[in-house]
């Protein structure tokens, strides 16, 4: 087993105790979102009915923001998340010698166009560089071949403004934008600083140097005509705070916080967006397992506005948001689609995509919401193994529910030799959570790159 993930699971219990979160029966766990890796500075991004949510990567036993990629995942129901790997790397960018910081994207031009901050080789600054897309799971390809600005800050974030006007943000310890082109990859009009007042950002008292309590991370934003900037305030325990303007540069006027300094991470990263008619603020924290401020991972609460259009304060839960619709078992489930997982990882497939592996005896996947409708009648399953394989044991509500079905999973010749295993299930009806739970000997068993069910007509169908 990989270190780091060795260290995730001994540490899992402990781990949420010192974030201040309550530890949570594995059936109401939810947050954070990924489980696999650690992620951190989160960057929903709404598009077709999906949301796609962009992060970092820290890197397993990191001591720094060691952060070498970018990952994609997405989810029609906020809380089954498919994992698309990494579409972007600080090898997409030939002039980027280090630090994979936190990035943001925005469709436009039938593109995708994903903002990052990373360390210039020819000049060790911080510059912000552009990936482009035809796909918001990428591959993402260097929009320009050198960085649209470069003032050694961090942090970028666009707003596409109603008018077309797009604005990109950045700046740690300064607040900067520029205005964008309609081409997304240069800006006119210079590179406008944004004042940094005690009205417009509030008071930090004990450093002269800072007045204000913006720190990073910028999130801008317009709702019912009002500006919002969602910030990271006052290294080194940040909060996340907020101000409004009456335009998309101003003036600002300090609302207070939306999330208070907690979750075991010394830096918070802010990401808002409306999806399926609910509120949504992603962040990240310290609760995984070995988890801490260089080791962290992706959550999101579901939120109201207040009646004013202030944010509420919002406080980080192990449950996370609610389910929004279901799971459709009887199309072709991606085996990195996830509500919950232990002992898991992804990994690039050969078949394409991503599959789950490394999985040893005991590890599950927790699929949240799974509307069999009148009833399963069979499971499939792509499987690959170079060692003797194992089972999957279908359990319906918990780990220990009740076990539909088992398909056992031969050995293979190799972990990207794929075949198809089919066994009889039954008892699946309604719509439950669904466990698929690895069994066999010691070692790696096998892996898996998608399922599908058969059976019974189905209801409402999801995602
Ligand atoms: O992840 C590296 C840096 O930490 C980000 O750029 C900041 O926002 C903070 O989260």
């Amino acid at each position: 087993m990989e270190p780091g993930l060795m260290l995730r699971r001994l540490l899992w219990a402990a781990a949420l105790v010192c974030a201040g979160l309550a530890v949570p029966s594995a059936a109401q766990a939810d947050n954070p979102i990924v489980q696999t890796i650690y992620t951190a500075d989160p960057a929903p991004m709404v598009h077709n009915g999906r949301v796609y949510l962009y992060t970092g990567h820290d890197e397993d036993d990191s001591t720094y923001f060691t952060m070498r990629e970018w990952r994609v995942y997405s989810s029609a129901d906020m809380v089954n998340w498919t994992d698309h790997g990494s579409p972007m790397s600080l090898a997409t960018f030939s002039w980027a010698s280090a630090d994979a910081w936190a990035g943001h994207v925005v469709a436009r031009n039938g593109k995708f166009y994903w903002y990052v901050p990373v360390k210039n080789r020819s000049t060790g600054r911080m510059a912000i560089g552009v990936g482009v897309a035809t796909s918001p799971t990428g591959p993402f390809t260097d929009a320009l071949g050198r960085p649209l600005a470069e003032n050694g800050e961090i942090d970028p974030h666009v707003l596409v403004d109603d008018d077309g006007q797009a604005y990109l943000y950045w700046g740690n310890p300064n607040l900067w934008y520029v205005r964008l082109n309609p081409d997304m990859i240069s800006y006119s009009g210079g590179v406008n600083r944004i004042p940094l007042t005690t009205a417009g950002f509030g008071a930090r008292t004990g450093d002269p140097n800072r007045p204000t309590l913006y720190e990073e991370g910028p999130w801008v934003y317009k709702r019912n005509g009002l500006y919002y900037n969602v910030f990271a305030a006052r290294c080194c325990s940040e909060f996340i705070g907020y101000s409004t303007a009456p335009t998309p540069t101003g003036p600002w006027t300090y609302r207070g916080t939306v999330m208070p300094t907690q979750g075991g991470s010394f830096t918070n990263h802010a990401g808002v967006i409306d999806f399926n008619g609910g509120s949504y603020f992603f962040y990240h924290n310290g609760a995984l397992p070995g988890g801490g401020g260089f080791t962290r991972s992706v959550a999101v609460e579901k939120f109201t506005y207040n009646a004013d259009g202030t944010l509420p304060t919002i406080t980080m839960t192990s449950a996370g948001a609610p389910q929004t619709g279901t799971l459709h078992p009887y199309v072709r489930q991606e085996a990195e689609t996830i509500a919950w997982s232990s002992g898991v990882e992804t990994e690039r497939s050969g078949a394409g995509g991503m599959n789950v592996g490394y999985l040893d005896n005991g590890d599950y996947i927790k699929v949240k919401g799974v509307a069999f409708g009148a009833g399963a009648t069979s499971f499939s399953a792509r499987v690959a193994s170079a060692a003797a394989g194992g089972r999957i044991e279908l359990r319906l509500g918990s780990l220990t529910g009740p076990v539909a079905g088992t398909c056992t999973a031969p050995g293979t010749g190799g972990w990207q030799n794929w075949t198809t295993v089919t066994c009889p299930v039954s008892g699946a009806t309604g719509t439950r959570d669904l466990y698929l739970r690895f069994t066999g000997g010691s070692g790696y068993l096998f892996n898996v790159d998608w399922w599908q069910f058969a059976g019974a007509a189905v209801g409402k169908e999801t995602s």
